[in-house]
């Protein structure tokens, strides 16, 4: 039987590329190929840009209070079909439906939702020089691109498109090869919303198509999410003309028990900063710092409630709670570090192997793992695994595990579990991370800005000052009275 093919989505149609290159999509818990992929040619990449140019023209004139109408019915719409879209996000990722219901659709609508409302607040200045003044205005950038990753990916575009349409400019989105549909149906429905063509364009491929996005002089700005590695070779492509860039990339964050935690508390904060969406997200707490004094408490219901509460399986039944990891390929990198971790020393409280439950055997499935008797300089507390691998250690004192969870290029997140206000806020606000939480982990509302410390990222997402990075000021002033000039 021919599989579906998904097409390039560009001034609100499906358009053919003549690429002739197409690639297939897996779904990660069966191992079978579910759709093909027509990948953007050079020529289709053009057409992207010239149709972005006429949607920025239009939407760049609408009144800010006319782009919010648009965007909140498309948010109308997304949470009309929160649950379609949920399945086909499960789908696409292998990440149970249980997350997905609830999670992905939803955090997307709510960023768009965010936006559309602050956007008809945003304000410029003025101020008197004399009998001269000034004023200031904010004027959108023009073509934005954004570039999706594999783990959120509707919620990804929904939180690059909000601030970027609701400032008023055009944005072409290329979703990650693995993960293409969430980003083709939110182009839909910004259409049905009644959005001019041309806004919001979708274009399909990998490093190629994304490095074409990133060096091409009529884009103004780059949006991406992703590994660092990445980040660094975007960066390099966005200075072709100097656009600007926003980068939300990987991290290796510390959670901090203290002696005075609530334990059960803080093994809930480990267990869903490891094994959420099978842990497959960048701000996960992936390095586990656990007082001495309540290091056994905490590990013996760490193993207990991760041997008989963590549920793997077909991720559309709404039981399971542990999803596929997103590719062979991720899979095999993730089980080679488990057994690195081996190898250099640690020993494996629990899991530490590849799963095939009964109700998805084909699926790319590992264990939630728990390292023990690590030390800081093994691969498996330094490096990024992004699957459900988690660190412990253990220590002593503050200013110990203080220096011990900065001692890292990365800074995405950080958390610290303590009963005592005043060491939980000292103690955050000496740790290098942008995403921190106090006797919490993971939350993240349209509201608060998002984005990572030294390589973890540039920029942030959400929050207020997102909107304003998808805007340029222009100063305007006004001579009152007759030039002075000595010529
Ligand atoms: O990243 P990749 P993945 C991070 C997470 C992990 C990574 C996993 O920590 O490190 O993302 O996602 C495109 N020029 N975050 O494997 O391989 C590629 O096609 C331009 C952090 O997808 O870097 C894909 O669309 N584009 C995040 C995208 O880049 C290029 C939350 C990412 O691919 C390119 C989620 C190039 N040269 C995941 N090469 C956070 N901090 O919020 C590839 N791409």
């Amino acid at each position: 039987m021919s599989l579906p093919v998904l097409q390039n989505f560009i001034h609100g149609k499906f358009v053919a590329s003549q690429s002739g290159n197409s690639f297939a999509v897996k779904n990660p818990a069966s191992d079978e190929d579910i759709y093909l992929v027509e990948e953007a040619d050079d020529a289709l990449l053009q057409q992207a840009i010239e149709s972005a140019k006429q949607g920025f023209a239009q939407w760049s004139k609408m009144t800010p209070i006319e782009r919010s109408r648009i965007l909140l019915k498309a948010v109308a719409l997304l949470r009309e079909r929160n649950d379609e879209l949920a399945r086909i996000e499960v789908q696409d990722t292998g990440k149970p439906i249980q997350e997905a219901d609830c999670v992905d659709i939803e955090t997307g609508a709510d960023v768009i939702e965010y936006f559309a409302g602050l956007a008809p607040a945003q304000l410029g200045s003025q101020q008197a020089v004399g009998e001269d003044f000034f004023y200031t205005r904010r004027e959108p950038l023009g073509i934005c691109a954004g570039i999706g990753a594999w783990n959120y990916p509707l919620q990804i575009a929904c939180w690059k498109s909000g601030p970027a349409l609701a400032a008023g400019n055009a944005m072409i989105f290329k979703p990650s090869e693995e993960t293409p549909m969430g980003a083709i149906k939110l182009a839909q429905i910004f259409i049905e919303a009644g959005m001019p063509k041309g806004v919001f364009n979708v274009v399909h491929g990998a490093a190629r198509v994304g490095q074409w996005l990133t060096t091409h002089n009529d884009i103004e700005k780059v949006s991406f999410t992703g590994e660092v590695g990445t980040g660094k070779k975007v960066m390099q492509s966005a200075s072709t003309n100097l656009k600007e860039v926003t980068m939300e990339l990987g991290g290796k964050s510390p959670l901090i028990v203290f002696d005075d935690a609530d334990v059960s508390q803080a093994v809930s904060a480990a267990m869903l900063g490891n094994f959420y969406t099978q842990g497959e997200i960048c701000t996960n707490c992936t390095r586990v710092y656990v007082h001495r004094d309540v290091y056994v408490a905490f590990l013996d219901e760490l193993k207990t409630r991760t041997e008989n509460n963590v549920i793997a399986g077909d991720p559309l039944d709404p039981k399971v709670n542990l999803g596929a990891l997103i590719s062979k390929k991720h899979q095999q990198l993730v089980l080679e570090y488990i057994e690195k971790g081996k190898l250099e020393g640690a020993n494996v409280l629990t899991g530490g192997h590849a799963l095939s439950p009964e109700s998805a055997p084909n699926g790319y499935f590992v264990a939630p793992t728990v390292f023990i008797d690590c030390t800081d300089d093994m691969s498996i507390v330094k490096e990024e695994i992004f699957g459900p691998v988690m660190s412990v250690l253990v220590f002593d004192n503050e200013d110990e595990v203080i220096k011990r969870a900065n001692n890292t290029e990365l800074g995405l997140a950080a958390g610290v579990f303590s009963r005592d206000i005043q060491r939980a806020h000292r103690v955050i606000h000496q740790l290098q991370a942008g995403i921190c939480w106090i006797n919490a982990y993971g939350n993240s509302p349209a509201e608060m800005p998002v984005g990572g410390y030294k390589q973890s990222g540039v920029g942030r997402e959400n929050g207020v000052e997102t909107l304003n990075s998808y805007t340029q000021t222009k100063s305007v002033y006004v001579g009152m009275s007759q030039i002075e000039s000595p010529f």
